[in-house]
């Protein structure tokens, strides 16, 4: 079993509701179990600032899967969703995204772990940090040092 941490956004179609849920089906994968999860977040959208505000959160689960099973099985999540893309770095109704796999780098056509922007975005940072104070990346940075490097406005922890 390893730990994996997945990342959830959501900024159509009552995304407090699509990220709950997700949540809740996060728990139901199959080899997965769900560890915990962060506090859900208000956060002001990163790219083209012409798109409601989202709904982020960060999960931890467990799993015997492998990171392209996992990511077979978030993908069938989002399309459970309806997922809706309407433009690229635009609104969505659930982006489930496969951040860290153990302490594995993974660089094939469909999936790169750690994500991509991990390190720049404050909206996986903060929750993730909520959850994983000591978390180091396979690069040997701290979570902790990335936090004081992105910038935290519009981002807001809801009760
Ligand atoms: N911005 C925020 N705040 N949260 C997201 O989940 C998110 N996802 C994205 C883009 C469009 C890049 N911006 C985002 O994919």
């Amino acid at each position: 079993m390893v730990s994996a941490y997945i990342g959830l956004g959501s900024n159509l179609e009552d995304p407090l509701n699509q990220v709950k849920t997700a949540l809740k089906e996060l728990s139901t994968l199959a080899k997965t179990e769900l560890l915990s999860h962060s506090s859900l977040y208000r956060s002001a959208p990163q790219g083209p600032a012409d798109q409601p505000d989202f709904i982020n959160a960060v999960a931890r689960v467990e799993t015997s899967l492998d990171a392209h099973a996992l990511l077979d099985e978030l993908q069938a999540l989002e399309l459970k969703h309806d997922r809706v893309r309407l433009q690229h770095w635009g609104p969505r109704s659930l982006d489930l995204d496969l951040l860290l796999y153990a302490d594995h780098t993974i660089d094939t056509e469909r999936l790169q772990v750690p994500h991509p922007w991990l390190s720049q975005r404050c909206f996986v940072l903060y929750p993730l940090a909520e959850i994983a104070a000591d978390l180091m990346l396979p690069s040997g940075i701290s979570l902790a040092s990335l936090l004081p490097l992105c910038d935290a406005t519009g981002l807001e922890t809801l009760a």
